[in-house]
């Protein structure tokens, strides 16, 4: 335990609830600290009344939950807040003392790396990995041991340091795992735990045997001695990550076995090494991005329906230890998605949502996209009636609304050895953010709720750039536009961001998007574009929302919403739509040309609202970070422009429709 402050009513006594109520048995009992509203990780705050002269409390669950509660009570600090007063959910309690209690909403709050063994990071934006080099561990892990700091102050409990498309050596060689183990002790005194993602057919590459089937003897026998290396190693292992059967990565369909099957083949590994020092057992989270190259030619062939018709058919067949890590949307971290109906599905099987960080088809660090707005649309998504109540997605995956054990959400973050760790100073924006919406994902209905995209961006730059009103106003009213920008500019009315879906993930290539056997497609032909999702006539994934009314919504073009129209239905280009103001008509070909044109015009607006800080002198911040947001904010500008034009010129091509304020193409 450890106090601070000099004068009496400046003392603040940091520690464990069950610590400070040993130490004070004489006058508190650990009751009256409130232990028992408090889960494990989390805290509590209290203030004593004004007349007392009691010190402030700063309590954990455990340890780490102490860590957090004083990593949140700096925060307030720094943002020259008084805790007390903005703590939210107080209440007062006797003797006149005011506890605020903060609990994570579900048990997992993790991030995920996708580095590999070489050093690179897959889509990382921000140089190379913190963790490895050359095919080992890296021998200096400073750098690591920051980062953990970084994710402990945002509220995270655990990181997978490797990519979840896996290298098997990583954890077969003794070096290696001790490698793994010296990464587990930089994050340690920042209570974070460490993952791996483990390669399905590693006992057949590295192991030496002629089959990875998970149901043979010597393969169990395999993982479980993986397994307890990693253990003896690293008592405290968070859990093992695992993708299979997705993209050329092995998995148990090669012999025949479910992917339940597949899963609890490492979830009882772990099982078996529940300790102590774990607090909890291992977790297995196993990824519910599977899906096979599809025939374009089929009318009815969609990738999106991969996810629902391969988990839903095996809910209840996972074992307890078993989280499914499940995409925001049904394709692959688009600009917008409908929630993927897969959550609805999850009722007797652990859940996560899998959010990106990494701005991977969202202008790779290079562009600025504040992501907590798309990811409030798909938390709030309403599943429809299950149970006879509304089925948010948020409380799916929190596990409360089925009464699951499990549950929470993993981000892809990929930091890297870049000074700005994600590649852009901006960016670290939506790693704050997703500290906070992990721990607590229930913000966003009400204005005043501490958890809205608004004040998260508000607190974020108070923390970056200090607390100038119009630094804050400037930069929350930047981050806000920023999404609805990037769709404008990328794709709007839920075509997805038509990127160079090939091979880099970045700038325009609408060209691109059909044609090839990835599934990602508009169906863009010169009369109209648009997947027809329904089931009337369609893939009929619209169908697989378990709300009937949640289907029937998207089954009809009158009724979807209209930023996923093309997501659901196929339409002409001449398709009518209402316009934006009342009274107004546009179609989709003129709503095409128009967004492009609003997105881009958002874009250039950000360079000139961030020059327009720094002429007023109204700017706290250094002339490096000034420059390089400028740079980046410029570059977004132009290729914004780059977007527009390429893909106006593309449907102005593809349709032969003019655009009707005469800016696009030779009509
Ligand atoms: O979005 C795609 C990425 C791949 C990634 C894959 C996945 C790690 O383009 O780079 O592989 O998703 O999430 O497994």
């Amino acid at each position: 335990m450890i106090t601070a402050g000099s004068s009496h009513d400046q003392v603040v006594v940091l520690g464990t609830a069950a610590a400070f109520g040993h130490y004070c048995s004489s006058s508190i009992n650990s009751t009256s600290v409130g232990a028992s509203d408090l889960v494990p990780d989390g805290y509590l705050w209290q203030f004593s009344s004004p007349d007392t002269s009691s010190p402030t409390l700063l309590l954990g669950q455990n340890e780490r939950g102490t860590l957090y509660g004083a990593f949140a009570y700096i925060l307030e600090l720094a943002q020259g807040n008084d805790p007390i007063k903005s703590a939210s959910n107080t209440t007062t309690i006797a003797s006149g003392a005011t506890r605020h209690v903060s609990n994570p909403a579900a048990p997992v709050w993790w991030v995920n790396q996708w580095d590999n063994l070489d050093g690179s990071i897959e889509r990382g934006y921000g140089g190379r990995s913190l963790f490895f080099a050359g095919g080992k561990v890296v021998a200096d892990l400073r750098r690591a041991a920051a980062y953990a700091r970084i994710l402990a102050s945002v509220g995270i409990n655990a990181v997978v340091v490797n990519n979840v498309n896996a290298d098997a050596a990583l954890v077969h060689t003794p070096a290696n795992i001790e490698g793994l183990g010296r990464i587990a002790d930089a994050f340690r005194p920042f209570g974070v735990r460490i993952g791996v993602s483990l390669n399905f057919a590693a006992p057949q590459s590295v192991g030496g045997l002629q089959t990875y089937d998970p149901l043979d003897a010597s393969v169990v026998a395999f993982w479980d001695d993986v397994t307890a290396q990693l253990y003896k190693r690293i008592p405290d292992l968070a859990g093992f990550l695992v993708k299979g059967d997705s993209e050329g990565q092995p998995g148990p369909r090669k012999y025949g076995r479910s992917l339940a099957a597949g899963a609890n083949l490492f979830a009882r590994a772990l099982r078996k090494h529940s300790s102590a020092a774990a607090d909890s057992p291992g977790i297995l989270m196993y990824r519910a991005f599977v899906y096979d190259q599809l025939q374009e030619s089929n009318w009815k062939a969609d990738r999106a329906n991969a996810a629902v018709s391969y988990f839903a058919p095996l809910d209840g067949q996972f074992d307890d230890n078993v989280v499914v890590q499940v995409k925001y949307g049904p394709i692959d971290f688009q600009v917008r998605e409908p929630a993927s109906p897969l959550f609805g599905h999850l009722q007797k099987t652990n859940a996560a949502i899998e959010l990106q960080v990494t701005q991977e088809y969202l202008g790779q660090q290079c562009h600025l996209v504040y992501l907590p707005p798309l990811w409030r649309t798909v938390l709030d998504f309403d599943m429809g009636k299950t149970s006879g109540k509304a089925s948010l997605v948020r409380d799916i995956v929190t596990g409360t609304h089925f009464s699951r054990p499990l549950g929470g959400s993993a981000g892809v973050v990929n930091a890297g050895t870049s000074d700005t760790w994600l590649g852009s100073h901006m960016s670290q924006a939506n790693l704050y953010a997703y500290g906070r919406m992990a721990w607590d994902p229930s913000g966003g209905d009400d204005d005043n709720d501490a958890a809205t995209p608004r004040h998260i961006i508000e607190a974020w730059t108070r923390l970056t750039f200090g607390g100038s009103p119009a630094v804050v106003d400037t930069i929350a009213d930047m981050a806000l536009a920023s999404w609805p920008a990037y769709e404008n500019y990328t794709g709007n009315l839920g075509m997805q961001t038509l990127t160079d879906i090939l091979y880099t993930h970045f700038g325009p290539n609408p060209a691109s998007q059909d044609g090839n056997g990835w599934g990602q497609w508009t169906r863009a032909d010169k009369n109209g574009m648009g997947m027809d999702r329904t089931v009337r006539n369609g893939t009929g994934f619209a169908g697989q929302y378990v709300g009937a009314e949640v289907a029937a919504r998207f089954e009809s073009v009158d009724t979807t919403p209209q930023d996923l129209l093309l997501w659901f239905h196929h339409v002409p280009y001449t398709q009518p739509l209402p316009g934006p103001r009342p009274g107004e008509n546009t179609t989709v070909i003129q709503h095409i040309y128009d967004a492009h044109y609003a997105g881009a015009e958002t874009a250039a607006s950000f360079v000139t609202r961030w020059a327009a800080l720094n002429a007023r002198n109204a700017l706290n911040v250094d002339a490096e970070r000034y420059a390089s947001i400028a740079r980046k904010l410029a570059f977004q500008a132009g290729h914004a422009l780059v977007w527009r034009d390429a893909v106006c010129a593309f449907f102005d091509g593809l349709s032969g429709i003019a655009d009707r304020h005469g800016r696009v193409g030779h009509h």
